[in-house]
């Protein structure tokens, strides 16, 4: 395996289950339109846009990262997580409970995703949870240090990542999408879900 913790599976989604993923992205956004992230001090927007899906969102700006119940321009609830995701989670994920949060990650043109941990759930005993649909997009991931030895592996439409157990801290970002490699996107671009459990259970 690539990293202690990670688990890589390949075209986990078929091809029908993907267009049904992004039939319900459509009408989520509809309601819960992608947004621009900040980041927090610069105020620098993110390449890639944003939405979230489910009792809470990850939201990025001028004063800082966070979980939210609410759209930051809309204000509205988020829209519900599609079954098809929770689904995938209680398939993969071996953890029983049940995630808040599914943020959606679309990215068009040159967008990318520079090194990060994610560190704003209160329970790492849980892992992160990605679906990547459309373009093939290049992950790179390293160790719990910034500056540490770091590899890649390539995300294709369908395959799904799971990130546990001592992988859960890594540094992690995606250094590029490879436009022309799917075709599930008219438009082309990638769209990467992560499913989060946020809150400690009880
Ligand atoms: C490794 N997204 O949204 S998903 C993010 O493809 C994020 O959009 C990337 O990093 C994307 O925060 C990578 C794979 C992933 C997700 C969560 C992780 C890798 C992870 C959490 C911990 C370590
Ligand atoms: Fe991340």
């Amino acid at each position: 395996m690539i990293y202690d913790g990670v688990k890589h599976f390949p075209g986990f989604v078929n091809r029908e289950a993907q267009e049904s993923l992004v039939l319900a992205l459509r009408e989520a956004v509809l309601a819960a339109p992608l947004f621009i992230p900040l980041m927090p001090r610069t105020g620098r927007p993110f390449s890639v846009r944003m939405t979230n899906m489910g009792s809470l969102g990850w939201v990025s700006d001028r004063n800082g990262y966070r979980y939210q119940a609410a759209h930051p321009d809309t204000s509205t609830p988020w829209p519900a997580m599609p079954q098809a995701i929770l689904e995938i989670w209680q398939k993969v994920a071996s953890y029983p409970h049940r995630p808040e949060a599914c943020l959606v990650n679309f990215y068009q043109g040159g967008a990318k995703m520079g090194l990060h941990q994610d560190k704003d759930e209160e329970d790492f005993a849980a892992p992160v949870v990605s679906i990547s649909l459309g373009d093939t997009a290049l992950f790179r991931f390293g160790g719990t240090e910034r500056g540490g030895k770091t590899s890649t592996v390539k995300l294709a439409s369908g395959d799904v990542l799971v990130m546990g157990g001592n992988s859960r801290l890594c540094f992690h970002g995606i250094d590029r999408v490879y436009s022309g490699t799917s075709t599930l996107l008219k438009e082309g671009g990638r769209i990467n879900l992560t499913m989060r459990r946020v809150a400690k259970p009880n």
